[in-house]
């Protein structure tokens, strides 16, 4: 296979904090002495309380436990605006672009520091305390940040759910965490189409009650205001200080949850502390962006996302940067969008996912080429892996072969990017998420946990703790045991496949348990499953990604009808409308198959290996089926298959 080999520009090795040769130092540093490298670079934040022990970490299945900076005490938010206003009061923290063209504004360091004192008061006004848990529903609005940075300020600990989920999966979020308080908008608003939050909440509340639901006006569309529970936030501010001194909080002190979906069950809660979180936030947006003074920085990520916590907010803000927080969508008013807000905002490091970057690609280069772009200077993508013709494209045609592109893997567990190219340090290949960042220790094994060696192919785990890591499922410790670290005993089992190539570099192969990747956003096939079956006229069903052009991985769901009832496409799109309304549009089935059954062992198991294959479109190979309990189902699935090339 050849392979096109991007080298570092002599440019922007020069510019960068860390070139190769300083790369292959730090990082040898970073794995061979722990506590001296992190005790090091931990001195990157504010602490109250300096600490004095770095690491104490165990992957051990019987006593998994992670610590960083352990006696230390600190208060996030004071480090993302408090520490910044001497030097740089006056700088844009937040540059705001709306939905419409015509709506932007700029929140200096100043400016962020009112907005989060009094919104903290306004939590306190309303009995939040240190230790609790807030749900947050807003939409991409400024408001968003200072509501994140309000509950660390005080010690609240945040949940977001993302603006697109729907109400029953809200209520799952709220009741799965007992908040009390929920902060949403009266609406939202994408691609100038009205979300309607307020009333999302409204029925959430009916299945998860809360004391609180405090309503950011946004549109200033029609709601229902419940008495005695709901508040609007700007009456509220208007009652309230703007003054409200940081609360103390250690190191592992809980900062946020944020439910992922995984293989089985329903989406859990995943916990990040304060203090290793932050350094570790803080420290790959620096070296991975090559972030400098005065750059305008770009994450096109959603706050409801784990991408949006750790580079929308959290690290960019600790590193007194301006980061771009965008309402809206690619494709509005055109899919000349993303183009035409770097050009008004001259936007230096743009960050965005390959299912935008695929379906822009789609839209045409004249959509580019009339922007100008010449204040960008690195690119990035992450939330699945990167095909090398969107690489190349994007390379190309957006960043005119002038702009590294640093590829970042990294997951909601892993609190900040773990491989990822840096770019004054790696040569480029697309497609390759390229090598582990400092204090990251990739290993490669077989299916029975060895390990494997050189180049090879298999399945991604990391071999020690680095301080960004999650440190429990909330409440439920021995799931964040079992989910992790029995797999592969004594390893942090990712759940992604990989290969290493000859030069040590590492692509992700894509996920080899049961979630699938649909335009960057995580599902568990059960997720999807569960809402299917949930539908009175559903006796079964089984659900597999399948290769899709835009969206990297798209929904097939195979379903079993009740006896008696008729397999119609009305039935389909009936079916579709009930999976957006259990789970949310992100999950919407893309091809549903109607399958009088499903192919099973003598035991019971559906064999989804062999679904998988069917809905590729790719049957010839279907392997052994000779433990199958009626083979004949399978003649008929291949019959009726709805992905035909
Ligand atoms: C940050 C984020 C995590 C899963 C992860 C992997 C996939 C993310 C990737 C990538 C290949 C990349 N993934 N980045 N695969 N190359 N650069 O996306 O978190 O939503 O938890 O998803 O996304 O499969 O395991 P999350």
């Amino acid at each position: 296979m050849s392979e096109t080999i991007f080298p570092v520009p002599a440019e922007v090795a020069e510019r960068a904090h860390v070139d190769n040769a300083k790369y292959l130092e730090m990082y040898k540093q970073s794995v061979e002495n722990p506590d001296a490298f992190w005790g090091e670079h931990g001195k990157r934040i504010d602490w109250i309380k300096p600490f004095s022990k770095v690491k104490n970490t165990s992957y051990d299945y019987h006593n998994v436990s992670i610590k960083w900076f352990e006696d230390g005490t600190l208060n996030v938010s004071a480090n993302c605006v408090d520490r910044h206003l001497a030097t740089r009061g006056d700088q844009p923290a937040i540059i705001w672009e709306g939905d419409d063209p015509s709506e932007s504004k700029v929140i200096t360091y100043k400016q962020l520091h009112h907005e989060v004192n009094v919104f903290a008061n306004v939590l306190h006004a309303k009995g939040v305390k240190k230790g609790d848990r807030v749900t947050i529903y807003l939409p991409m609005i400024p408001e968003a940040a200072y509501a994140m940075l309000a509950c660390a300020r005080i010690g609240a600990v945040h949940s977001i759910v993302f603006g697109g989920f729907s109400p029953d999966s809200l209520a799952q979020r709220i009741e799965g965490c007992a908040s009390k308080c929920v902060i949403t908008a009266d609406e939202g608003l994408r691609g100038g189409r009205k979300v309607p939050l307020k009333a999302n909440v409204d029925k959430a509340a009916e299945k998860a009650p809360v004391d609180t639901v405090i309503v950011v006006k946004r549109t200033g569309g029609d709601i229902k205001m419940t008495e005695g529970r709901d508040v609007w936030y700007h009456e509220e501010a208007d009652r309230v200080s703007d003054h409200c001194a940081p609360v103390e909080m250690n190191a592992e002190d809980p900062l946020f949850i944020l439910y992922t979906s995984g293989s089985t069950g329903q989406p859990k809660g995943v916990l990040h502390t304060s203090g290793g979180y932050l350094v570790y936030a803080s420290m790959t947006h620096q070296y991975v962006f090559d972030y400098h003074d005065g750059d305008v920085y770009w994450c096109t990520a959603d706050v409801g996302w784990v991408t949006g916590h750790s580079y929308i907010v959290y690290g960019p803000l600790a590193n007194g940067a301006t980061t771009l927080m965008f309402e809206g969508v690619p494709t509005y008013p055109d899919a000349s969008r993303f183009w035409q807000v770097i050009d008004k905002h001259n936007v230096n490091i743009f960050y965005t996912a390959p299912t935008a970057i695929r379906a822009l690609m789609g839209a045409g280069n004249e959509l580019v080429e009339k922007t100008s772009r010449k204040s960008l200077k690195l690119l990035g993508s992450v939330g699945e892996p990167i095909n090398p013709e969107a690489w190349t494209w994007y390379y190309n045609v957006v960043g005119e072969k002038r702009c590294p592109i640093v590829d970042t893997w990294w997951q909601t567990e892993t609190g900040g990017i773990l491989i990822t190219p840096l770019p004054g340090a790696t040569d480029l290949k697309p497609g390759s998420a390229t090598r582990p960042f400092f204090g990251v220790q990739p290993a490669i094994v077989d299916a029975e946990g060895n390990f494997l060696e050189g180049a090879t192919e298999g399945n991604l785990v990391i071999t020690d703790s680095w301080p960004g890591q999650m440190r429990t499922v909330y409440g439920d410790h021995d799931r964040f045991v079992q989910t992790y670290f029995a797999t592969y005993k004594g390893l942090y089992f990712t759940g992604d496949g990989c290969r290493r190539d000859e030069d040590g570099y590492y692509w992700i192969t894509g996920r080899v348990d049961d979630v699938i990747n649909v335009s960057g956003h995580r599902m568990g096939t059960a997720e999807v499953e569960s809402a299917l079956v949930s539908h009175p006229k559903v006796s079964e069903a089984a659900v597999v990604g399948y290769p899709h052009d835009i969206k990297g991985q798209g929904i097939y769901a195979y379903v079993t009808l009740m006896e008696g009832e008729e397999p119609t496409d009305a039935l389909k799109k009936e079916l579709v409308n009930h999976v957006r309304s259990e789970i949310g549009p992100i999950a919407s089935p893309d091809l549903i198959q109607f399958s009088p059954g499903l192919p099973k062992t003598r035991s019971g198991k559906i064999m989804r290996r062999i679904l998988r294959k069917i809905a590729e479109d790719s049957f010839d190979n279907l392997g052994d089926t000779s433990t199958l309990a009626d083979p004949a189902v399978v003649d008929d699935l291949i019959d009726n298959r709805q992905n035909r090339h």
